[in-house]
């Protein structure tokens, strides 16, 4: 029989879309069977807790386990080098230009075995757990060939079977272009339409496609190739969008029905209509912003008035983002993006399950969704954002335990 637990004596933050604002219940509980939950409410509405063991949470909070929505988590080698080449006055468009950037990156995950892969993954992933995060994204986009995007997939999903954690996987195969396809920037999407997407489809690693469009990634044409040909495998799609320009990529999302369109500061009053038509989340990446010295924020208050779902990531990544706190994210959203605390909260949490099509499974403390949550010393929500490097976790339930 599944195992029964009921935690007792706490504060819940629910993030459950019928309640206002964080879904607060001030004296409350949440019981699960096995890997879900089973109730989440009010005290006085638990069920009884004979068969049930029962955890005192002391009036701590409870939240949902934290959701980090947009990652390039596995990687081999280190871009310091290149973080002094930037302090020194370099632009990451220039240092990506001059065979850098992304591409050097490529170079130390094509040399790397699938074991290095996670080895080297490792101390990020358990960072990201130490903090709270129950479900991570990992996208590929380092490997650029089909045995070497096909390699880091699979050492994304064995991250998942080795740490208490859910592990969704996106194909990025058009990140950058690989040095073989020098000039030869539609040979290369063929490849990913032709080869790489069926060949992660046919081996169900992964769960999304994502594509980079940018003027030193891939032009909306592209991106609307390597689209058409993920939705001809069923596989839901998610995009790097106008991130150091204005390509129209919220709109081309939208247009795709994407699941979301990530990054967004070039984003116009278009591409906020359509992805508000859409349903699209838009992934706030504020890492990326910080580390590149960017100050060109995305139009969150567009954003806002337009109601479209905002979702905050960490982008970790080897070269815009090193980020592996969403704790962290969640203060740079605040401060640097002018976000609200529930928007923050929300955005690691419902939204960010959303933006992964996972809404029906986590986000939220809800009857029917998996038991990911996190007990944590804090007085009130707001210091998770407030917080620049504090952890205050207690307890992390991954699927009940
Ligand atoms: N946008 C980013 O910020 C990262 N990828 C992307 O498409 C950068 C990845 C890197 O520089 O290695
Ligand atoms: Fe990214």
């Amino acid at each position: 029989m599944a195992s029964k637990r009921i935690w007792t004596n706490a504060r819940l933050a629910t993030m459950a879309p019928g309640l206002p604002g964080l879904g607060i219940i001030e004296n409350g509980a949440v019981a699960a069977e096995g890997d879900r939950i089973t109730f989440s409410g009010a005290a006085q509405y638990a069920p009884p807790t004979d068969d049930f063991e029962v955890i005192d949470c002391d009036g701590r909070w409870i939240l949902p386990g934290l959701v980090d929505c947009h990652t390039h988590l596995v990687w081999a080698g280190s871009r310091a080098r290149e973080f002094e080449l930037r302090l020194a006055g370099a632009s990451y468009e220039e240092i990506a230009r001059a065979g850098g950037g992304i591409r050097s990156t490529v170079s130390a995950v094509r040399a790397a075995d699938e074991a290095q892969l996670i080895a080297e993954s490792l101390p990020r992933l358990d960072a990201l757990i130490a903090e709270g995060v129950t479900t991570l994204e990992i996208k590929s986009g380092y490997g650029l060939s089909v045995e070497h995007e096909l390699k880091q997939l699979r050492a994304a999903r064995t991250l998942g079977k080795v740490r208490p954690i859910d592990i969704q996987t996106t194909l990025l195969a058009a990140h950058a272009l690989p040095p073989e396809y020098e000039g030869r920037a539609d040979a290369y999407i063929d490849l990913v339409c032709k080869e790489i997407i069926p060949a992660a489809a046919r081996d169900g690693l992964a769960d999304a496609v994502d594509a980079f469009c940018e003027n030193i990634g891939f032009s909306p044409e592209q991106t609307d190739r390597v689209f058409n040909a993920a939705r001809q495998h069923g596989l839901p799609v998610k995009l790097h969008a106008d991130q150091l320009s204005n390509l129209h990529g919220g709109a081309l999302a939208a247009r795709h029905n994407a699941l979301s369109a990530d990054h967004l500061e070039y984003l116009d009053d278009a591409g906020i209509a359509a992805m508000a038509a859409s349903g699209s989340v838009a992934v706030m990446l504020p890492g990326a912003y910080y580390f590149l010295r960017d100050t060109h924020a995305p139009p969150i208050e567009k954003l806002r008035q337009a109601g479209v779902p905002l979702a905050i990531s960490t982008d970790c990544n080897p070269g815009t983002s090193p980020l592996t706190s969403l704790l962290l994210a969640m203060n740079m959203g605040a401060t640097l993006f002018r976000m609200t605390v529930e928007e923050c909260l929300l955005g690691a949490t419902r939204h960010a399950a959303r933006a992964l099509g996972l809404e029906s499974n986590s986000g939220t403390l809800e009857p029917g969704k998996l038991c990911n949550l996190n007990i944590w010393d804090i007085e009130r929500p707001a210091e998770l954002v407030n917080n620049m490097g504090l952890n205050r976790l207690h307890t992390r339930i991954w699927r009940g335990q």
